[in-house]
């Protein structure tokens, strides 16, 4: 056990040393998120059972049973050029994404779509699943 530990905390060394040509550590859940932490000030820690990440934007605690991936990246959180959900990409997700995204489903206007925004799921396929999550979206009352 000990040994584990002292292994994990070499590669969180060698982890920090690396970060400074990077500006973003990115994990990727095993759910398909991904959360992307900035390297300034960066400072990782563990438990038992969380990473606990602390920048200079706060402290961000990641369960170790959820990280799929952890990785340096450039590429920062606010490269989305689409709303997920705003399948007609109008910029707003309402009903009417609903309406296109079950058109396009039943094979009709299928041309003024955006296929990622339409994968509500985010699991890279565009189907049924999504329009119910699509409406559960609408109906919950935080906005995504
Ligand atoms: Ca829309
Ligand atoms: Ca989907």
């Amino acid at each position: 056990m000990k040994k584990t530990i002292i292994t994990m905390l070499i590669a969180l060394v060698a982890i920090c040393a690396s970060a400074e040509t990077y500006s973003y550590l990115k994990f990727t859940k095993t759910n398909g998120s991904t959360v992307t932490c900035s390297v300034e000030g960066i400072k990782l820690t563990y438990d038992y059972s969380n990473i606990i990440v602390t920048n200079a934007e706060g402290t961000t605690t990641i369960a170790l049973a959820d990280v799929q991936d952890m990785y340096f990246s450039n590429e920062g959180s606010t490269t989305p050029t689409y709303k997920v959900g705003d399948v007609n990409m109008d910029g707003d997700v309402n009903i009417a994404d609903v309406t296109a995204l079950i058109d396009y489903l039943l094979g009709g206007g299928a041309s003024a779509i955006n296929l990622n925004a339409a994968d509500v799921t985010g699991d890279s396929e565009v189907n049924i699943g999504d329009v119910t999550s699509l409406i559960d979206m609408l109906l919950s009352s935080t906005p995504q």
